[in-house]
């Protein structure tokens, strides 16, 4: 039997070091964690932090490309990114669902993004200053995230891992779209060529720091990795992603701007120059370029959408009279 901890005085379950040692096993015997499974409250809260802060920035993620809408330069193009975008909505609220089958809210979950609280992805904190953007966006920022997320299809919370399939297989259409808008450039007039080099030199640093801090930095990585949260560290999915990237940019005959990019032939992997962790930190805590007005968007969306919330609460409340009722009948 699993459950080996001891219910205590408030109903909840009591964290014995059976208790605990009968979950890790469960872990590394690689069986999924479900909704109704006795749990850590740490695992529990460390899956509301990420599948949080994952929803938050698929959400926020889609107002630095939502800005290029109106100017895509064809309606080709103008269809691809809608669509994207709109792709990119449905993450989120595939996320805060995951979220809510922890206990948690949607509202609690956006009312700590608004108060600052719950963080989003740096990235989404940089504006989008040309229509090449989109195309590096698409590129690095979704190859990134599609580094970063292949791994968590097999996440060992369930409804985490089961969202990533589709998030991923989106993803990956996602990043071809960017890298086909960059290669389009790459090879148009010497002026189109200079606006994907200068946007691959404004989001090349912001895009290697979304793996987060250095593994000697970063708090959480060793208990996610344990309760196989997480299946690789920050600097190893980093490393992984310049590696798959470094070929895709020389093949644009673009140039990454770290002139101390190097292969290295013992690690089979390239070095690379050191990251301005003050920038990040300074992103992650608020301070980014755009931050203020991504959450004044999303306050606003909040707000505006309250008389929505309140109209269908108020419709599936009369729904579920008529029903009662017909069932009293
Ligand atoms: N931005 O101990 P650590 C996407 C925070 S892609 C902001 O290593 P962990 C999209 C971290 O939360 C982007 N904060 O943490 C793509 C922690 O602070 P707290 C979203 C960051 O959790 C294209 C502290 O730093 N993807 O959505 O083990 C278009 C220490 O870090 C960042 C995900 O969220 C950052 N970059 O590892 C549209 C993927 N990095 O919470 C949308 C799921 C670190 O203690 N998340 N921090 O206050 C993850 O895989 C992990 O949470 C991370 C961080 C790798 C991001």
């Amino acid at each position: 039997m699993y459950s080996q901890g001891l219910i205590g005085a408030d109903g909840r379950t009591e964290e014995t070091p059976e208790f605990l040692a009968a979950f890790q096993a469960r872990v590394d015997a690689e069986q999924k964690i479900e909704p109704n499974d006795d749990m850590p409250e740490g695992y529990r809260r460390t899956l509301v932090r990420q599948i949080g802060q994952h929803a938050h920035s698929e959400i926020v993620g889609m107002l630095p490309e939502g800005n290029w809408i109106t100017r895509a330069p064809s309606l080709r193009r103008k269809a691809a990114l809608l669509a994207k975008v709109q792709d990119e909505g449905g993450h989120g609220l595939y996320l805060y669902s995951a979220a809510e089958t922890l206990g948690v809210t949607r509202k609690q979950m956006t009312e700590e993004l608004l108060d600052g609280r719950a963080k989003y992805s740096s990235i989404f904190n940089y504006p989008t200053l040309s229509w090449a953007d989109i195309g590096t966006i698409g590129w690095l920022v979704d190859g990134a995230a599609i580094m970063n997320q292949i791994p968590l299809c097999r996440c060992s919370y369930g409804p985490y891992a089961r969202a990533m399939i589709r998030v991923c297989k989106e993803e990956s259409f996602h990043q071809r779209q960017g890298y086909e808008i960059v290669m389009t450039l790459a090879r148009g007039t010497p002026e189109q060529k200079a606006m994907a080099q200068d946007s691959l030199n404004r989001w090349w640093w912001p895009s290697i720091m979304m793996f987060g801090p250095h593994d000697a930095d970063s708090q959480h990585s060793d208990q996610s990795m344990a309760w196989k949260i997480k299946r690789f560290t920050n600097d190893e999915l980093r490393q992984k992603f310049i590696d798959a990237t470094v070929p895709q940019a020389e093949f644009l005959g673009l140039t990454i701007p770290d002139p101390e990019l190097k292969w290295n032939e013992e690690k089979g992997g390239y070095d690379h120059g050191p990251i301005d962790w003050d920038e990040f930190w300074r992103v992650v805590k608020g301070f980014g370029p755009c931050a203020r007005d991504r959450v004044a968007a999303r306050k606003k969306a909040w707000d505006d959408g309250e008389w929505v919330r309140e109209a269908a609460l108020a419709h599936a409340e009369k729904r579920r009279a008529r029903k009662l009722a017909v069932a009293a009948e």
